[in-house]
């Protein structure tokens, strides 16, 4: 009998939302409950894609802003073989970003659509549930200074919070909202429900391709 595949599960959000903490305990809580489960990221910077866009966030290379924005696409679907072999393997795989900040990122700039920057990602594996950790901007600056890279700032941080609303009107995805001020443990569990209902509803389903 063929295995009941994994689900992809994405989590999104402003800078210091919680999304790292959040991805590594929600991984554990599953490995720990008996379900295979793995964690990945995006930008992944293990690449050599990965390393330009690394060197690039970290203001060591300036690139054009198109081309920035096909090189974060292109790290994503280099790991698509990859991310399909684990879930058929039956694999839960839990994203930290994916193509939902490819766009509001890339669109927060200036003479960007989100519709143009959408378009390198359509057809990406879909994920099963996309949680997005919301937190207003002055709970996020109580969360202390941002960092030094690139977009790290609160003007652009804020343009970038307006495209993933404009991203979450699309009823084709399973986006997920997630008050991202309560406590860490908290968030934890409401993430852990939404997570665990997702996986029971993945295995018994294709997965999808992402905005066709
Ligand atoms: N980012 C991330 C993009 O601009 N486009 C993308 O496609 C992705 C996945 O990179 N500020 C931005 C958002 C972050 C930065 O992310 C690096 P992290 O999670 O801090 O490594």
């Amino acid at each position: 009998m063929a295995c009941q595949r994994g689900a992809l599960i994405v989590l999104e959000g402003v800078d210091r939302a919680g999304k790292t903490t959040q991805c590594k305990m929600l991984v554990q809580a599953l490995q720990k409950s008996g379900r295979p489960a793995e964690a990945m990221r995006f930008p992944d910077r293990t690449t050599t894609i990965g390393q330009l866009i690394s060197a690039y966030l970290e203001k060591k290379s300036e690139l054009e802003d198109h081309t920035v924005h096909l090189l974060f696409s292109a790290n994503r679907w280099e790991l698509v073989p990859t991310m399909k072999k684990k879930l058929e393997q039956g694999i839960t795989l839990v994203v930290d970003r994916y193509a939902f900040s490819g766009a509001a990122f890339t669109s927060a700039k200036p003479g960007f659509s989100l519709e143009w920057c959408m378009k390198p990602d359509v057809g990406l594996p879909k994920p099963d549930l996309v949680m997005f950790l919301q937190l207003s901007p002055a709970e996020a600056a109580l969360r202390g200074q941002f960092g030094v890279e690139r977009y790290e700032t609160r003007v652009f941080q804020n343009a970038v919070q307006q495209k993933f609303e404009l991203l979450m009107k699309d009823s084709s995805v399973n986006w997920q909202v997630i008050d991202a001020s309560k406590s860490v443990e908290e968030v934890h569990r409401d993430i852990t429900v939404h997570s665990l209902n997702a996986i029971n509803k993945a295995e018994d389903i294709p997965l999808g391709q992402l905005w066709t």
